[in-house]
């Protein structure tokens, strides 16, 4: 936010402002021998008027990494790896691996008839299938069939692995995990399963047939996890219920037709710690700007466009993936005239939400668009 000499010599007001003397500059090195410090030195950094992100806004174009992806079949095995993944990392946050905020992402890649083996960690995790055919989860003994914009969780605690059918083709998708928060809340448990594979518990495919149904729940069925009963959203319910929701309303200025991936038991986030969504920007459609706390990693399932992040322009087309840090005014074009796009989206609203963080702010002036710096 702007501040105006006025408003920021009002709000200087209650906050620290001691020039350094030679005592004080000596007392504060003094302080320090005791393990301590004096709070009026960084009161100011710690406590911003607002969020104020390390995380800078990034895109990634897929065309520019597909191929060293690729790349990794040659040079890794699974079995080296534990997971064949290249990582997106936030040129603010190399430090804790993160993607953007406290989330982290990557590329996996895996060839028909591989599969990696099974482990479980504190951490929550999804995967959004990017390409090829054949990819498969087992997660705590439910084994599900993905394909491309399919959307699948591998909930914290659960037992997961995955593979390649033997008559699939190499797969790539992108993983979405909560890991930077599980380390910096220092929670993180890691753990690998006594077989390299689970056994497949029940039928292929189950969570879907059971929790997916249109409106429908199985009658009387019980469920007492912390995360969603449905597994996998596939892509072609997805879309279609996009479209549906189209025909009826005209959708939210900030972000066209936008639907929350939801636990099918409470209507609740898919997860404790990450959400996910999917958008529909209609053809021509541009939306207005605004904010939120929150970071939010995005990946563009279908058509081209571009987004305002911050004042820079990034033009994104389909598997280019970006990111949106805590508290920056962002907004979305769809590039065609003609075609929809859509953006597939997991975040960390959940943890905003309850934790009673969560915070929206439109951009007032400018008729909510932003001035394009870069
Ligand atoms: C993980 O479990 C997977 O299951 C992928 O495929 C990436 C990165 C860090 C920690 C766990 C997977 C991961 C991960």
């Amino acid at each position: 936010m702007a501040h105006s000499y006025d408003q920021y010599r009002e709000e200087m007001v209650g906050r620290a402002n001691v020039a350094d003397t030679p005592d004080l500059l000596a007392y504060y090195k003094r302080l320090e021998t005791l393990g301590t410090g004096a709070l009026w030195t960084v009161a100011n950094k710690i406590e911003p008027w607002e969020p104020a992100s390390t995380s800078v806004p990034m895109l990634w174009r897929y065309r520019d990494l597909r191929e060293d992806v690729l790349r990794a079949l040659d040079l890794v095995t699974p079995e080296q790896a534990g997971r064949r993944v290249v990582y997106l990392e936030n040129k603010g946050r190399a430090d804790v691996v993160a993607a953007v905020g406290w989330l982290y992402s990557g590329l996996q890649v895996m060839a028909p008839g591989e599969c990696a083996s099974s482990h479980r960690h504190s951490a929550s995790a999804l995967r959004f299938i990017m390409e090829g055919q054949g990819a498969f989860t087992n997660v705590d003994g439910h084994k599900m069939t993905l394909g491309a914009n399919d959307f699948v969780l591998t909930p914290n605690g659960t037992w997961h692995e995955h593979g390649v059918a033997e008559d699939g083709t190499v797969c790539i998708w992108q993983d979405g995990l909560d890991i930077p928060l599980m380390n910096a809340l220092e929670a993180n448990f890691y753990e690998v399963h006594p077989d390299l594979q689970q056994a497949i518990s029940f039928a292929v495919d189950d969570s879907t047939a059971t929790w997916a149904g249109a409106g429908l729940r199985p009658a009387g069925a019980q469920w007492t996890k912390r995360y969603s009963p449905l597994l996998k959203y596939e892509w072609a319910p997805t879309y279609e219920a996009l479209t549906r929701y189209a025909r009826v309303t005209d959708g939210s200025p900030y972000d066209g037709i936008l639907m929350d991936y939801v636990n099918p038991d409470n209507g609740g986030p898919v997860m404790q710690t990450i959400g996910a969504s999917m958008q529909l920007l209609r053809p021509g459609e541009r939306t207005k700007a605004h904010r939120q706390t929150g970071s939010f990693v995005y990946q563009c399932a279908k058509g081209s466009g571009w987004s305002i992040i911050n004042g820079q322009r990034f033009d994104w087309r389909e598997r280019d993936i970006f990111v949106v840090p805590a508290w920056m005014y962002h907004e979305h074009a769809n590039a065609s005239d003609s075609e929809d796009a859509c953006l597939f989206s997991f975040h960390d609203l959940p943890v905003m939400r309850a934790l009673g963080l969560y915070r929206e702010e439109a951009l007032g002036e400018n008729d909510g668009h932003q001035p394009i710096l870069s």
